[in-house]
C-alpha cells in the first residue's frame, strides 16, 4: 500500500451551502471533485493526523464509491480510525450521535439530505465537528479557502475495503471499525423516551404508519418501531433504503410523501403517519386526518416535553429558525424559559445547545431535535410525539385543537418556487430588499407593515454575526411574510416565501390554511412581484 500525493488544481463553486456541498452528483464523480474537497476539509482542520473519524450516509447513488475514497484519503493522511456504518450507511442524527459518543474528531456525512439521488441526480458531503453538529461557518468557510488554492491530495492506493462486515481491519495504519448502524442510536433514544409506555400504546390497537421513503431511516424504523416497542409488523413502509430512493423525491412533506398522506388523511387512516427523509434528520407528523405543521410541531414538543423522561426536568430554552413560525416562543414564554431566533440551518443552534441556552430546537423545514445529538432528528421527533401521545391518552387532533386554544393558532406556510433562472431569482430578492427601508408604516394589499428588515443573527454565545439570512416583513397583529433563497437547491434557485398569521380568536382556530393565509400572501405577492416569475402556483406548498 503506496501513500500517493497527487498534483491537483482548484474546482470552482465547492462553496459549501445550507449544509454541506450539494451538488449534481455526476459533478461529484467528476475527477479529482470529491478528493479536492475531503483534503480541503482536512486541511480546515489541521490536517487528519491522528485522529478518529465517524464515516458514513444515506445510500444514495455513488454513496460505496465515496466512502472508499474517503477512507483512502484518510488514511492517507494519517488519521487513526474511522468508524463507519456497516455497508457504509449512518443516518445523519446516528453519525452525531457516535461522533459523540466515541469522542471522536468529527465525521463526513455523505448525503444530499431530502433532494433525490441517482447518477443524474443529487449527492453531497458535509464534515461535523467534535460536538456531532454540523461545521460552523468559520470551518466551512477555511474547507472553501482551502478548495481555492489546494495544490494536491494524498491518497492511499490500496483495493476497496468490505465495508458489509461488521469488525475491525486495517487500511495502511489506520484502524476501521465497521459498526452496527442502529444499535447506538436505538440505545440513545430508549434512555430518553418511555419505550415501555409507547409499547403499552401499540399493543391497545393503536395504528401507526411510518414512511421511510425508500431511505436510511427504515432500518432505524423497523428495528425500534417494529423491533423494540412491538408495532405490527408493515407499520413501517418503504423501508430498503436504494440508491435512487425508488425514483421519488425522499423529502417528507405533503407534495413529496403523498402515498402516506392519502392513506392517513382519511377517516379509516391509522391514527398516527410520519415519515423521515434521505438522511433521517427531517420528519412530518400526521395523525389521523391532521397535519402538523413542522412549526406547530416544534411548539407542543416543547409545551409537553416535561411528560418524556429525558426532558421531565424542564428544559433551558428553545430555539427556531427565523422563517418557522412563532408558535414556540408563546409556550417558551408561558414556560418561563429562554427562547431565540436563528438563521435557517441547523449549524446555528449548535452553540446554543453547547452553551447549556436551549433543549430544544426546530425548523419549519420539517427539521426537529435536541441537546441529545447535533443534528434535527427523524426518529428522534416521532418517538417523542408517541410518548406524548401514550401519556395523553388523546388524539393527535385534539392535541393540536387543545395547544390552539390556549396559545393561539399561527397559521402557516411555505411557498417555494423551484429551479428559477439565478438573475431572475436575485432580481425578486434586490427588488424586496430595496424597499424594506420604506415600508415601515405603508399599507400592503390592506395590511399595515410594523416592521421590515433584513436578517441579521448576532450569536449569543460566541458574538459572531451572520448578516443577510432573508427578508422579513412583519405586519401589525403578528403576521409576517419572509423571502429567503434556499441554500440547499442544485439546479437553479429555489424562493421560498415563508407566510404566517396569529389567530386568537377561538371561534377562527379552525380554518383551512391556505384560506387563513390569503391576506398575507396577497401582500406578499403585491410587495415583491412573484406573478412576474411567470409561475401559475409555487411548486411545494407545506
Ligand atoms: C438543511 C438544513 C436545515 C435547513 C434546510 C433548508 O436541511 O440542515 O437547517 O432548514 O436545509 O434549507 P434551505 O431553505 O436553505 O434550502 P437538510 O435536511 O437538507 O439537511
Amino acid at each position: 500500500m503506496e501513500i500517493k500525493t497527487i498534483a491537483t488544481t482548484p474546482i470552482e463553486g465547492q462553496k459549501p451551502g445550507t449544509s454541506g456541498l450539494r451538488k449534481k452528483t455526476r459533478v461529484f464523480m467528476e475527477p479529482g471533485y470529491l478528493e479536492n474537497f475531503v483534503q480541503a476539509t482536512f486541511d480546515a482542520i489541521g490536517g487528519a493526523e491522528g485522529k478518529t473519524f465517524v464515516i458514513g450516509g444515506d445510500g444514495r447513488y455513488f454513496n460505496a464509491e465515496a466512502i472508499q475514497t474517503i477512507l483512502r484519503m484518510a488514511a492517507a493522511n494519517g488519521a487513526r480510525r474511522a468508524i463507519v456504518g456497516q455497508g457504509g450507511l449512518l443516518s445523519t442524527p446516528a453519525a452525531s450521535n457516535l461522533i459523540r459518543k466515541y469522542k471522536t474528531d468529527g465525521g463526513l456525512i455523505l448525503s444530499a439530505s431530502h433532494n433525490p439521488g441517482g447518477i443524474d441526480e443529487d449527492f453531497g458531503l458535509k464534515f461535523n465537528i467534535p460536538n456531532g453538529g454540523p461545521a460552523t461557518e468559520s470551518v466551512t468557510e477555511a474547507i472553501y479557502a482551502g478548495t481555492m488554492s489546494i495544490s494536491r491530495y494524498h491518497i492511499l492506493e490500496t483495493r476497496d475495503l468490505d465495508l458489509n462486515t461488521i469488525g475491525e481491519s486495517r487500511l495502511g495504519d489506520m484502524v476501521v471499525t465497521v459498526i452496527d448502524p442502529v444499535s447506538d442510536y436505538l440505545d440513545l433514544m430508549a434512555g430518553i423516551f418511555d419505550f415501555g409506555s409507547i409499547r403499552a400504546l401499540f399493543s391497545s390497537g393503536f395504528r401507526i404508519r411510518f414512511d421511510a421513503m425508500h431511505a436510511i431511516t427504515g432500518p432505524y424504523a423497523k428495528a425500534i418501531l417494529e423491533g423494540a416497542l412491538g408495532a405490527p409488523a408493515g407499520s413501517v413502509i418503504n423501508a430498503v433504503p436504494l440508491p435512487d430512493f425508488g425514483g421519488g423525491h425522499p423529502d417528507p412533506n405533503p407534495t413529496w410523501a403523498k402515498q402516506l398522506m392519502d392513506e392517513v388523511m382519511s377517516s379509516n387512516g391509522p391514527d398516527f403517519g410520519a415519515a423521515s427523509d434521505g438522511d433521517g434528520d427531517r420528519n412530518m407528523i400526521l395523525g389521523r386526518n391532521t397535519y402538523v405543521s413542522p412549526s406547530d410541531s416544534l411548539a407542543i414538543l416543547t409545551a409537553n416535553a416535561r411528560l418524556v423522561p429525558g426532558y421531565a426536568k424542564g428544559l433551558a430554552g428553545v430555539a427556531r429558525s427565523m422563517p418557522t413560525s412563532c408558535a414556540a416562543d408563546r409556550v417558551a414564554q408561558k414556560l418561563g424559559i429562554e427562547s431565540f431566533e436563528t438563521p435557517t440551518g441547523w449549524k446555528f443552534f449548535g452553540n446554543l445547545l453547547d452553551a447549556g441556552r436551549v433543549t430544544i430546537c426546530g425548523e419549519e423545514s420539517f427539521g426537529t431535535g435536541s441537546d441529545h445529538v447535533r443534528e434535527k432528528d427523524g426518529l428522534w421527533a416521532v418517538l417523542f410525539w408517541l410518548n406524548i401521545l401514550a401519556e395523553r391518552k388523546v388524539s393527535v387532533a385534539e392535541i393540536l385543537q387543545d395547544h390552539w386554544a390556549t396559545y393561539g393558532r399561527n397559521y402557516y406556510s411555505r411557498h417555494d418556487y423551484e429551479a428559477l433562472p439565478i438573475d431572475q431569482a436575485k432580481a425578486l430578492m434586490s427588488r424586496v430588499e430595496n424597499r424594506l427601508a420604506t415600508l415601515a408604516g405603508m399599507r400592503v394589499a390592506g395590511l399595515k407593515v410594523s416592521m421590515a428588515d433584513s436578517f441579521s443573527y448576532h450569536d449569543p454565545v460566541d458574538g459572531s454575526v451572520s448578516r443577510n439570512q432573508g427578508l422579513r416583513v412583519q405586519f401589525e397583529g403578528g403576521a409576517r411574510a419572509i423571502f429567503r433563497l434556499s441554500g440547499t437547491g442544485t439546479e437553479g434557485a429555489t424562493l421560498r416565501l415563508y407566510v404566517e398569521y396569529l389567530e386568537t380568536d377561538p371561534g377562527k382556530l379552525g380554518q383551512d390554511t391556505q384560506a387563513a393565509l390569503r391576506p398575507v400572501i396577497e401582500a406578499a405577492h403585491v410587495l415583491s412581484g412573484i406573478d412576474s416569475l411567470g409561475r401559475a402556483a409555487p411548486d411545494v406548498i407545506t
